[in-house]
């Protein structure tokens, strides 16, 4: 009876843990939005994380972005596409580790279009 307790008790403290975790609050361009431009990528988080890797992937494969933001965590992080980014399906995927040390992931599409 008392390990059945235990297992519960551990069952209720990682559910709440999983509970506390960072989660993307916004993006720029916006999940699934189509745009003309993009003069941003952007990812608003709810508690600050440190995002350890990110990829924007286009019509034409993986381009290149710079970042602005560093590898301290931040509840806002940025980063500029460098140069045209043609029409088309775009995805942007990042990692991050949320406060309590856990890794983190995310993605969201946007589309460019005239
Ligand atoms: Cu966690």
């Amino acid at each position: 009876m008392t390990r059945i307790i235990l297992a519960l008790a551990v069952a209720l403290a990682t559910a709440t843990v999983a509970l506390a975790h960072s989660k993307t609050e916004a993006t720029t361009p916006a999940d699934g939005a189509t745009v003309q431009t993009v003069q941003a990528i952007e990812m608003r988080f709810d508690d600050p994380m440190r995002v350890t890797a990110i990829t924007l992937t286009g019509p034409d494969g993986e381009m290149d972005i710079t970042r602005e933001t560093g590898l301290d965590p931040v509840t806002e992080f940025r980063a500029l596409p460098v140069g045209a980014m043609p029409t088309g399906a775009y995805t942007v995927e990042w990692r991050a580790l949320a406060a309590d040390g856990h890794p983190m992931q995310g993605s969201f599409d946007f589309t460019v279009a005239d």
